[in-house]
């Protein structure tokens, strides 16, 4: 059988990290391979919807990012058995899902209109899923997003995050987060604090 590959951008972030992460966690032997941005134009006809993450296994191509998260997640112990938990799960990584097809959006613009939506988008967008997301959090007793435990949701959510906070994103104020929803931020740390994220990002560091 040969190794599954995952394929996505060269960066600490976006849609394929939880997966990556989650991989880890589970000892799951998988082909990191990173591209970069350039590379990907020419090789966008070439995958299934001209979209990365894509997880090669036994020669087939699959997408979805969150269903790799899935898969994965279940295999590493980081996806609810209760259908009930794992609803809860799903709605998180959906809703982050939201929130990068909106980001995408802004991705091109430039100048004065890139600003203006990227402040449209910290203001109205980021900051109605910030505060949703705390909220749902504070109903799942404070910790993590469902089953009481570390799950997929999040590792998702704790790639938003990390990645609003390091500023990374042109007009979105590196503190959004801090102000709109705290709690977030504590759980960005308590994830980032978990042995099998550390692991990995140790590994990351080493290679
Ligand atoms: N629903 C898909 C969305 C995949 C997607 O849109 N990926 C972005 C990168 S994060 C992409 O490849 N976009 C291609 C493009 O913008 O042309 C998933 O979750 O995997």
């Amino acid at each position: 059988m040969s190794k599954i590959k995952l394929t996505y951008f060269d960066i600490d972030g976006g849609r394929a990290e939880p997966i990556r992460i989650a991989m880890s966690i589970g000892g799951i032997d998988f082909v990191d391979h990173r591209i970069a941005f350039s590379e990907f134009e020419q090789m966008r006809t070439s995958t299934p919807l001209n979209a990365v993450p894509t997880l090669e296994i036994n020669g087939s191509v699959y997408t979805q990012s969150n269903a790799m998260s899935r898969y994965f997640g279940k295999q590493a112990g980081l996806y609810p058995e209760d259908s009930w938990q794992a609803f809860k799960c799903d709605e998180v990584m959906e809703a982050l899902e939201d929130v990068l097809h909106f980001t995408v959006r802004t991705f091109g613009l430039q100048g004065e209109e890139l600003k203006a939506a990227r402040q449209k988008l910290a203001d109205e967008t980021f900051t109605k899923y910030l505060k949703f997301l705390n909220t749902r959090l504070d109903a799942a007793g404070g910790k993590y997003f469902a089953d009481g435990r570390l799950t997929v949701a999040d590792l998702k959510v704790f790639v938003w995050i990390r990645s609003l906070k390091s500023g990374v994103l042109d007009h979105v104020p590196p503190d959004l987060t801090d102000r709109v929803a705290p709690q977030l931020v504590q759980h960005m740390e308590r994830v980032a604090a978990q042995p099998g994220v550390t692991a990995y990002y140790a590994g990351i560091k080493a290679s």
